[in-house]
This record gives C-alpha cells, structure tokens and sequence, in this order.
C-alpha cells in the first residue's frame, strides 16, 4: 500500500514540473487552463444560488418576525394584521415562500419555510410530525428527480438549514426540544438560536448559552458542525470567524418594525425605556447569524446537506429497495413509441420460442424413428 502511494507520487512528480516549465516561460505559452476558475464562476453566476432555509420551535417565540427582519422584507404584507400592530398571526400550516436576492450581479433565490410552532398541548410531539415529513417529502422528491431521465433540470427543494428557536425563558432545552432536534439532526443541519433575548441580561444569556450547549452535548444532539478556518484565511476573517463560533447558539431579536434613529431608517424593538436595534451587534447576535447564513457559510450547509444528509437518505433508500427487492420497472405511457416496440419484441420472442419448440419436437420424433 504505502509502496503504492509512493510510486503514485513517483509518477505525478515529472509532470509538476512540467507545469511548472510551461508557467515560467511566458504568459503567450500558457495552455490557458489557468482561466478554470474564472470559466467556473461565470458559470454559477449565470446559474444562480438557491438556498433553503426552515425555522422551528415553539409557538410565539418570533419565527416569523425573525424571517422578516432577516431578509428585510415583510413577506406577510398581503396577511391581515389584527390588534397591535406589530403582532403577526400565529403559524397554522407550513409555509414556503421565495425570495430573489440580487447583490453585485449575482442572484440567490432564497426560499424560507415557516413552520407552525409548537404548541404547549399534550400533542406538541405531533407537531413535529409534518416538519420531518416535509424535509423527508424533500430529498425523496430530489431522490426520484435524480434518478430520472432530465437530471439536468433538477429543482432543488432540499432544506440546508434549520433554525432551531430556544425558549429564553427556560432552563436550557425542554423535552419536546429535545425530542424534535434529535428527530431531525441526522436529517438537516440544525442552528440553534435563543429567541427573544431581548427579555434577558447579558449574564443571563451567557448562562442560558452554556445550559443550552451541555443540553445539546448531554443528549447526543449532532448540530451544524461550524468547519474549522482555512488556514489562508486573513486574519480579519479568521478573528470573524472565530467570534461567529463563540457566539453559538446565537441570541437573536426581531422586529416588524422599522424606526428611524439619526435619519437613518432600522429594524428596532421600541420600549419605553429604550430602543433595540436588532442589526446592532452590542445588542444581539442577529447580524453574525445573518452574515454566516448569506455571507460565509451558505455553500458549506450546501454541502453538509449534499454529502451528508441526503447520502443517508440515499443509502436508506437503496439498502430498502435493495431489500424488498422492489425496484419499480419503469412507467410506460399506453401507446406510447417504446410500449409497442416492447409488444412487438415480446410477440417476435413467443413465435421463436413456439418455433423452437416444435423444432425439438420434430427431431425428438426422428430420433424415436
Ligand atoms: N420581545 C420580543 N418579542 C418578539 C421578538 N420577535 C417577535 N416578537 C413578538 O412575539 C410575538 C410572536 O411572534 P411571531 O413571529 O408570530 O412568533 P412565531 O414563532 O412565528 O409564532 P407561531 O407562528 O405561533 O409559531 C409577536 O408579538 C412579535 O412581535 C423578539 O425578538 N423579542
Ligand atoms: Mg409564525
């Protein structure tokens, strides 16, 4: 084995310096290869993003307030709003909704699904039901996609990323958090965020955090692994980096409402006492979230769920089909072209089959004679 990677390494070495010889002797001798990266990126720009994001939790604790405050848009305007003004109705049904961003040229097509949360009934183990099959509704939907004739115009649905609302009012994670992280985890990559900390001091936060953190470990819950730092990285970015980590499970607030400080016009909770800016960093994680989702670490969840999630609903599915031994044969449409070329070849087989048959027969009479 190792004398194997040796010689691989043997016979890759000559070429590098091919490489390198070609480089060095002028820019009008290159081969041109050196363009790749330009070609890749002209490439997914005209493509496009498309990213996936879900929010869960209990009800009420500002899921949909916070999808708006993210993405700058009142995706509710067309729904009534009754009583405060700032209030929106509670979740009933899940709810897909996209959003194309533009910026410098490059689009992203952002669909953010809002989930009903859960409520504090004796049923509230129901609710997580329809969340799982929807994210399951999902990868079987790419999986037959991918399996089928036009693999090139697959719509990607799958969801990338979760984010997981955390009651600031507890003690860490309740049961029914728990029960619903550990059902979906091997299924998305799961953020989890505490929700209005607005209603908690800085201590208190750091504490609820920490309490939050054991949970996770304590109960085996696999959340998003953030991917180490590439060493190239700059300092600035590494230091960025390094913040958006020690601020997990990021405290968020969410506003409706839009309040003008200074001339300048912001998202803001307004109380008597005082205003919150939810962009403003002294005051909540709400922008380090915003930035890792959209800025830094969107391909990564890509990826995770490309490599990760969907290759276990992948194999799950095959190791079933595999074992009922129940591959479907494929839909013919009645009529169709190929239906009557089958029919045709099936008819051909029986009259070969029938004249073979009276083949044997005939030479089975010689031989008796
Ligand atoms: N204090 C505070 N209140 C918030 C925050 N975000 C939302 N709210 C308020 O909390 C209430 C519920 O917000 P929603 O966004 O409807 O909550 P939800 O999680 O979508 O609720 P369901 O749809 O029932 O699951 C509203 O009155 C919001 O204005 C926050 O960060 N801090
Ligand atoms: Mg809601």
């Amino acid at each position: 084995m190792k004398d194997d990677v040796e010689n691989q390494q043997e016979t890759r070495r000559p070429r590098r310096k091919l490489t390198q010889q070609i480089v060095y002797k002028g820019k009008e001798e290159c081969i041109g290869f050196a363009t790749l990266p330009d070609q890749i990126h002209r490439k997914v720009i005209k493509k496009g993003f498309h990213f996936t994001i879900m929010v869960v939790g209990e009800s009420g604790l500002g899921k949909s307030t916070l999808i708006n405050s993210l993405f700058m848009t009142d995706l509710y305007q067309d729904r009534k709003i009754v009583g405060v003004e700032d209030r929106l109705d509670s979740t009933v049904s899940i709810h897909a909704q996209n959003l194309d961003i533009e910026e410098s040229g490059v689009k992203l097509r952002l669909t953010i699904i809002d989930t009903p949360g859960f409520s504090d009934s004796l049923h509230g183990k129901d609710s997580i039901d329809p969340i799982e099959e929807y994210i399951d509704q999902q990868f079987h939907q790419y999986f037959q996609a991918e399996s089928g004739l036009n693999r090139k115009n697959i719509q990607d649905s799958r969801v990338h990323c979760l984010l997981y609302f955390v009651s600031p009012y507890g003690h860490g994670l309740k049961p029914l958090d728990v029960e619903c992280l550990k059902r979906l985890h091997h299924k998305v990559n799961i953020i989890p965020l505490i929700a209005k900390s607005d209603t908690l001091t800085k201590s208190e936060i750091t504490r609820h955090k920490a309490k939050v953190l054991q949970d996770i470990k304590d109960h085996g819950i696999k959340a998003y692994d953030f991917p180490e730092c590439d060493p190239d990285e700059s300092a600035d970015f590494k230091r960025q980096d390094a913040e958006l980590k020690a601020a997990i499970p990021f405290a968020v607030i969410g506003s409706n409402a839009v309040t003008e400080i200074a001339g300048k016009r912001i998202r803001a909770r307004v109380y008597p006492w005082g205003v919150i800016e939810v962009e403003n960093e002294k005051h909540c994680d709400f922008s380090k979230l915003k930035r890792m989702l959209i800025g830094t670490h969107l391909q990564d969840l890509k990826d995770v769920t490309e490599e990760y999630h969907y290759e276990n609903y992948r194999a799950q599915c095959i190791q079933t089909a595999n074992n009922n031994n129940s591959i479907e044969k494929p839909q013919l449409n009645k009529g169709s072209n190929v239906e009557q070329l089958l029919n045709e070849k099936d008819e051909e087989i029986k009259k070969m089959q029938a004249m073979l048959e009276a083949m044997q027969r005939q030479m089975t009479a010689s031989v008796v004679l």
